[in-house]
């Protein structure tokens, strides 16, 4: 093959792996996986400080069809207080109405000189006297975590945790309602609730649960332990673990492949994994899809166009309509 053909060649694509031999053994490796460029993104939007954020960072890689949120506050751990939750849903929010963006990452801006974090939940510093959280921002002491969890299941955009450090208490849970979680190997995992005074009855125990069955996320739960990368990826707490140097190339590759993707195939499976757990809210996310879908059918375009021509619509005529 000439090296012109070679270089136009979209190697997150299936096609790179096609094999002329009609009788080559079956492998993985024929998924083309490794043979993905693992240079890291290079984002060229930066909207951290158009959009005023003090407390995460949020840049756009237009090559990569990617959206990376950061936490941005290493002196505490990346703990988050009430403003750096408002940022993030901010941020979500831009990320997912942007139609450049296939993939959005959840991450840490990690410094020098600071032990390395992806987020060590609840800043207790602003745990006010009278309970709930208060950096001054809201009326009343409130965290809306719970309000982010659930904008991130209704994102319709695979989102990736990518943690280096400390995952810990509400940092812990957010890398749960993530997607997908790959991992540094200097990676930490735990719950610390029960140990100082709050739980997550919601998403952060029945979500662990299915994540990584009953027993487990009573242990996780009960105990408070940590877990390091190894044994988060054995009890499916995590989806990959690499060398924390390989860390920004790895989570490249995942991203071209997942950027490369059908985005509708992502969005509905998506929908129909959350519905599983989410009760009617889910099936009726799974069911915005397919209206959606359902819009852009002849059957939908017949459904329109009879009513503005004031005519009967003639539905089972069309070849979609034959059930
Ligand atoms: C992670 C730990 C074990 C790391 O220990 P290490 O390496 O010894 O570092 P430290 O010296 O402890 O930490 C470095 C600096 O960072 C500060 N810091 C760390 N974590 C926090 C934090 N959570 N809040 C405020 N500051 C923090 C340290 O104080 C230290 O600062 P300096 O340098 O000034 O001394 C260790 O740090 C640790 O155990 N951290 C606490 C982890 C923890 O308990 N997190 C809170 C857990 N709870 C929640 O997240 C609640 C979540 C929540 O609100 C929620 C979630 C879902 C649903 C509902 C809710 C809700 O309650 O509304």
């Amino acid at each position: 093959m000439s090296s012109t053909k070679e270089s136009k060649k979209n190697f997150a694509s299936m096609e790179a792996a096609r094999n002329p031999s009609k009788t080559a053994p079956p492998t993985k490796t024929r998924d083309g996986f490794h043979l993905i460029p693992n240079h890291p993104i290079t984002y060229d939007i930066d909207l951290t400080q158009k959009q005023g954020f003090k407390d995460i960072t949020l840049r756009i890689s237009t090559s990569d069809r990617c959206a990376r949120i950061a936490f941005n506050r290493p002196n505490v751990l990346h703990a988050f207080r009430p403003n750096t939750i408002n940022e993030f849903r901010k941020a979500l929010e831009i990320a997912t109405d942007d139609v450049l963006v296939s993939v959005i990452l959840f991450a840490s801006e990690l410094v020098e000189d600071r032990t390395p974090s992806f987020c060590a939940g609840g800043d207790q510093v602003v745990r006010s006297s009278g309970g709930g959280y208060d950096d001054g921002t809201e009326d009343v002491p409130r965290l809306r975590v719970l309000d982010l969890q659930v904008q991130m299941r209704r994102c319709p955009k695979p989102i990736i945790a990518v943690v280096r450090g400390y995952a810990i208490g509400g940092g812990h849970i957010l890398h749960m309602m993530c997607d997908l979680t790959i991992a540094g190997d200097d990676a930490v995992f735990g719950q610390t609730g029960p140990r100082m005074g709050s739980f997550d009855a919601g998403y952060g125990s029945v979500h662990m649960a299915r994540l990584v069955g009953q027993k487990k996320a009573r242990e996780m739960w009960f105990t408070c332990n940590f877990y390091n990368a190894d044994d988060a990826v054995k009890m499916g707490l995590i989806n990959a673990a690499y060398p924390k140097e390989e860390l920004e190339g790895e989570v490249a590759r995942w991203v071209r492949r997942i950027s490369y993707n059908s985005p509708t195939a992502i969005a509905c499976t998506k929908a129909a994994l959350n519905a599983d757990e989410d009760g009617q809210a889910g099936i009726a996310l799974m069911g915005g899809h397919l209206t959606r879908l359902f819009y852009m059918s002849e059957e939908g375009r017949e459904g329109r166009q009879s009513y503005l021509e004031r005519r009967a619509p003639e539905f089972h005529k069309l070849p979609s309509s034959r059930l």
